[in-house]
């Protein structure tokens, strides 16, 4: 197809044409000068820590790395684009609320505080003062503080992330839901018990050493780009790259990097995999466990040939707990379901757990491909299994990466934006500060949902983020935050979620990353953490977007004193006065961030201790944990699948919802997909061709989904376009947030809670444009479409 939305695209993924796609968002953005001067101080040592990815910087840098889509996301910060007062007189959120996503992103920077006057619909200007005491007044009426809600998004700093977490905590809730529960929650959840950090352990230097690295269910020509540059640079010195995905994804095919002049002139490009798994979605658990089985099959030869044993038998006997339970569970487990649930036949799985035993340095990373299932938290330990069998954990060149989303949202976690805090830590607080915090568990992101759709919750307090876009089941989260009696979000820009709002409503416009952030003792400068645990400073450049924008810190401390006033330990004005105070206090109460003051302004920063990266093992044996896990066969899809069968119904497909090359989460930059060939359209459905013919449709033909959910509830999302793609047959894929109506609120990962995303069962029909619109009528006319 030449024309229409639907176009291959034969390019690698970088080149030309990304530095096309961000000279047309620069313009777009209408950044002027000052905003494309900033993106030369994206992650430099004096400069700011780049807003898109938690993907880490090289040591040192001091030469500008071009990434396409960091670019983006600080365009979209440097747009000279102002969503002020005038935009809320001139329309009503009535009227707001028919725009797209797209549209209310694209309206630029908000301004001033807004406040939602029920008399007339539209949101009008308030001053700092009469906000917080609005805020105020709600939480201290609250029956109990557990009433209230406060959620984080992952771009907010440490020093941030800590004052909040202070301030609810004395206020006297847990109640910290954040976009962690809907991320890599399944990742920690996995890892903690099993090998002491619930995070990764691999550095970049490891990247350089490793022979063998394995992708499972991660996007990084889209979503990591720079990640690109450390697998093109393995690639070539020939370490084996080997990609677990349903789908073909450019970036994990072929890469031209900006960086490279030479490449770039003569139309090159460096092949990223070499080799390809297109697995079922969900599959990865019973694959990882086929490549298990093939290692200890090959194992078992050897040592009856009287060969030296394929294991690392050392450090399993030293460092490890349950191999012997753990191996007989693998070897019972049969190669039919292993190649059944997977969609991958045995000689396959075989090649890759050959590939793994060929190498003697392998890095294991994924991404949310891997955690937004049912049996997440499963997958991930027979992943971490794999890495254990030969020791490829806490040595150079070798060990676990799960690549983190936002920019700062393992340092959130490490500040203890957290709804279940441990003892330790809330004793330390207590030490510290004088009060007695809560230690009743707090809401995560699906109870913060339940508790407001049932009554339980009242106030829905949100740092940055786009909860109602971003979670599950759009319906029932809008009627929840409609139950509310009050809704506040800080924000840099307008988002659906402050459309879909309480009672009484907030929009407090906040500082973003690249702006200079003036307090009472001059410029400040706030740290983040990467996702290979790296801490560092972060200072903005650029004036800030309007006069009246205060700082997150700004906002929590003020806050903080409206509504503790006189009865607080904490000194709140003094401590924004200078960000040091702050890191001083965070300093008192983590260990790991002794000296942070000193230490942050080293140049790169530092690295917090990692144990499993010394293989020292913070679990209850003080080893680290093989766990067995059975391929699952009885998951919401084989559910739905048997029972369609049984009636003869349509047939029942496993919908995978992701993200789009043009998008940052739930912002969307612009329509494009360039990799996968899509141009100019959103509401596209990857489906195999073979599936669309049997459905009797064509590429191209418009269809409605619905989900099949144990609760029985209908949940719609309706006028998808068929794209034929390559993907495994009974799969397909579609974008988010569009397809968020779609997940089910009561479907989650087990242990983590996570929605499952990445795992919805549906059925397919043509599309009715008429059709049932009216039975949604809570979800957002945009979401809809
Ligand atoms: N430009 C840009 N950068 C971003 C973001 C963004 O939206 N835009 N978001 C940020 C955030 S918060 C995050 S968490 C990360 C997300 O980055 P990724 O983890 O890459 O996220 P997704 O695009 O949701 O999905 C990744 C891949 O999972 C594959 N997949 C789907 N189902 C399965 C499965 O069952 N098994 C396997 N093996 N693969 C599967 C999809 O085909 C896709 O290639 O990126 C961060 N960086
Ligand atoms: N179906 C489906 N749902 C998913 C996912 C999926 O793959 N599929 N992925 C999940 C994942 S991995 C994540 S992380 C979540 C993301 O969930 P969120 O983090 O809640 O969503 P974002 O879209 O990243 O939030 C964007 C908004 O953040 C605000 N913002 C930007 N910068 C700043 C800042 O510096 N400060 C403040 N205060 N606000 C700022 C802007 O107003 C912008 O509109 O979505 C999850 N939802
Ligand atoms: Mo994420």
């Amino acid at each position: 197809m030449s024309d229409g939305p639907i176009r291959r695209y034969d390019g690698p993924a970088g080149g030309w044409d990304a530095l096309r796609s961000v000279a047309r968002q620069l313009v777009r953005e209408d950044v002027g000068l000052g905003g494309a001067r900033a993106l030369l101080h994206a992650n430099q040592p004096d400069g700011f820590d780049c807003p898109g990815c938690a993907w880490p910087d090289r040591d040192h840098t001091s030469t500008f790395e071009f990434c396409e889509n960091g670019a983006k996301a600080v365009a979209a910060e440097a747009t000279r684009h102002r969503a002020g007062p005038e935009l809320f007189a001139r329309h009503s959120v009535a009227r707001l609320s028919e725009y797209s996503d797209h549209w209310l992103e694209s309206q630029g920077r908000l301004t001033t505080p807004m406040r939602y006057d029920a008399a007339t619909g539209h949101y009008v200007p308030a001053t700092w003062d009469e906000a917080f005491a609005l805020i105020a007044g709600h939480l201290r009426a609250l029956p109990s503080p557990d009433q209230a809600i406060f959620y984080t998004s992952g771009r907010t700093s440490n020093e941030a992330a800590f004052l909040y977490q202070l301030f609810v905590r004395e206020y006297g809730t847990n109640n910290f839901p954040d976009c962690s529960n809907m991320c890599h929650e399944s990742s920690g959840t996995a890892l903690k018990p099993q090998v002491g950090v619930g995070k990764g352990t691999v550095s970049l230097q490891d990247f350089e050493q490793a022979d063998c690295i394995l992708v499972f269910g991660q996007n990084p020509g889209t979503n990591h780009p720079r990640m690109l540059g450390e697998l093109r640079d393995a690639a070539r010195r020939g370490c084996r790259i080997a990609a677990f995905n349903p789908l073909r994804e450019r970036g994990l095919e072929r890469f031209a990097d900006p960086q490279d002049k030479l490449e770039m002139l003569r139309g090159g490009s460096t092949r990223i995999a070499s080799d390809y798994f297109q697995l079922k979605i969900g599959g990865d658990l019973a694959a990882v466990k086929g490549m298990v089985k093939h290692v200890l099959e090959r194992d078992d030869e050897a040592l009856a040939q009287g060969r030296p044993s394929l294991l690392d038998r050392a450090f399993i006997a030293e460092h490890t707990t349950g191999f012997e339970a753990f191996a007989a569970d693998v070897r019972a487990e049969s190669w039919d379901t292993i190649a059944a649930e997977s969609g991958l036949d045995p000689a396959r799985l075989r090649q890759a757990g050959d590939l793994y035993l060929q190498s003697e340095r392998v890095i294991a990373c994924w991404g949310m491909g891997i955690t937004q299932h049912r049996h997440s938290v499963a997958t991930i330990r027979m992943i971490a299994n794999l890495m254990l069998l030969r020791g490829n954990l806490g040595r150079p060149g070798a060990g676990l990466c799960p690549v983190r989303g936002h920019s700062n949202v393992q340092g959130d976690r490490t500040m203890m934006i957290w709804e279940r805090p441990p003892a330790a830590f809330l004793d330390r607080l207590r030490e510290v500060f004088g009060f007695e915090p809560p230690r009743a568990e707090g809401y995560d992101t699906v109870a913060a949902i339940e508790a407001m759709l049932d009554g339980r919750a009242r106030v829905f307090f949100a740092m940055g983020g786009n909860f109602a876009a971003a979670t599950p089941d759009t319906g029932a989260t809008a009627r929840g935050l409609r139950t509310c009696a009050l809704t506040v979000h800080v924000a840099t820009k307008l988002n659906r979620s402050h459309l879909v709002h309480g009672r009484e409503a907030l929009i407090l416009p906040c500082l973003g990353r690249t702006e200079i952030d003036l307090q009472a003792s001059g410029p400040q400068a706030v740290t983040v953490e990467d996702s290979m645990s790296m801490v560092h400073l972060s200072a903005g450049i650029r004036p800030p977007a309007s006069a009246t924008l205060l700082s997150e810190p700004a906002i929590i401390a003020r806050l903080a004193q409206a509504t503790l006033g006189e009865q607080s330990t904490v000194d709140w004005s003094w401590l924004v006065e200078d960000y040091d105070r702050i890191r001083d206090l965070v300093a008192r109460v983590f260990d790991d961030f002794h000296d942070f003051n000193a230490r942050v302004r080293v140049p790169g920063g530092f690295r917090l201790p990692n144990g499993a990266r010394e293989r020292r093992w913070d679990t209850a044996s003080g080893k680290a944990a093989f766990i067995a896990a059975a391929v699952p066969v009885d998951n919401p899809i084989h559910r739905a699948r048997a029972a369609g069968a049984a009636l003869d119904a349509p047939p029942v497909f496993l919908l995978a919802t992701m993200r789009s090359h043009d998008q940052y989460n739930t912002t969307i930059y612009g329509l494009d997909d360039r990799y996968r060939g899509v141009f100019g359209e959103r509401r596209v459905l990857f489906t195999h061709a073979d599936d669309i013919a049997a459905l009797g449709m064509q590429a191209g033909d418009r269809v409605d989904l619905e989900s099949l959910a144990d609760d029985g509830v209908r949940r719609q999302a309706r006028g998808f376009l068929l794209v034929a793609y390559d993907i495994p047959r009974g799969c397909l894929a579609a974008y988010y947030p569009e397809t968020n109506p779609l997940v089910p609120l009561s479907s989650f990962a087990e242990g983590s809670r996570t929605p499952t995303s990445k795992s919805v069962p549906v059925v397919l029909a043509p599309h009715r444009p008429d059709g049932a619109a009216a039975r949604q009528r809570d979800i957002p006319a945009a979401v809809v479409g």
